[in-house]
């Protein structure tokens, strides 16, 4: 089972469904034997970028290394899903900038604010209209959406399934799997 190896950035709103959809893609990518790897949240804003916060600075800081780390991972030949919100383009693209042109899958996981804070899983949204979250994105501090995506997934339009479905069918339709 052959692939290119590449990194899916998953960008988004919070609650918009990035982890959710990384979680599925990479289900059907092992189910296709290719080997894969998720970084969000938990693997590394509780380790690598601990101590990080979510100012300007900081959000710049924690995407740049996982840019780093995105790259080695993709060196390693694994196909690599990353979920962060990744609110500013610059960003993106200097990341986009430490990969190969076709590593780079930027993917705009699109959800509306008010979908993303009706699912409000984790109860964030609710915490941040009261005040005790500040500079939350969507709210008082920015998200900007990509300005060329290499694939937008509309999750408040498309079942997970179907969701999945444009991922895949986009992997194979570029050649990478
Ligand atoms: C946005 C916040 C914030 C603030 C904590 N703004 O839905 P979640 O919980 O699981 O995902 C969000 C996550 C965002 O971290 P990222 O590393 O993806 O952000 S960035 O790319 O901007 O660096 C949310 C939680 O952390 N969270 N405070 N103020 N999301």
């Amino acid at each position: 089972n052959k692939h290119t190896s590449a990194v899916l950035w998953f960008t988004g709103l919070s609650g918009s469904g990035k982890s959710t959809l990384a979680v599925e893609v990479e289900r059907e990518l092992n189910r296709r034997n290719i080997r894969t790897y998720i970084l969000d949240g938990d693997n590394i804003r509780h380790g690598l970028n601990k101590g990080l916060g979510f100012s300007q600075e900081d959000r710049s800081e924690n995407i740049r290394r996982i840019g780093e780390v995105s790259k080695l991972f993709v060196d390693a030949g694994i196909m690599t899903l990353t979920a962060f919100i990744s609110p500013y383009q610059k960003e993106r693209n200097l990341v986009r900038g430490l990969l190969e042109k076709q590593e780079f899958i930027e993917i705009y996981v699109k959800c509306s604010l008010e979908e993303a804070e009706k699912r409000d899983p984790k109860g964030l949204y609710k915490k941040a209209r009261n005040g005790e979250i500040k500079n939350f994105t969507g709210l008082d501090a920015p998200y900007e959406p990509p300005d060329h995506p290499d694939l937008i997934v509309e999750t408040d339009q498309l079942s997970i399934k179907d969701s999945v479905k444009q991922v895949i069918e986009f992997l194979e339709r570029k050649g990478y799997i």
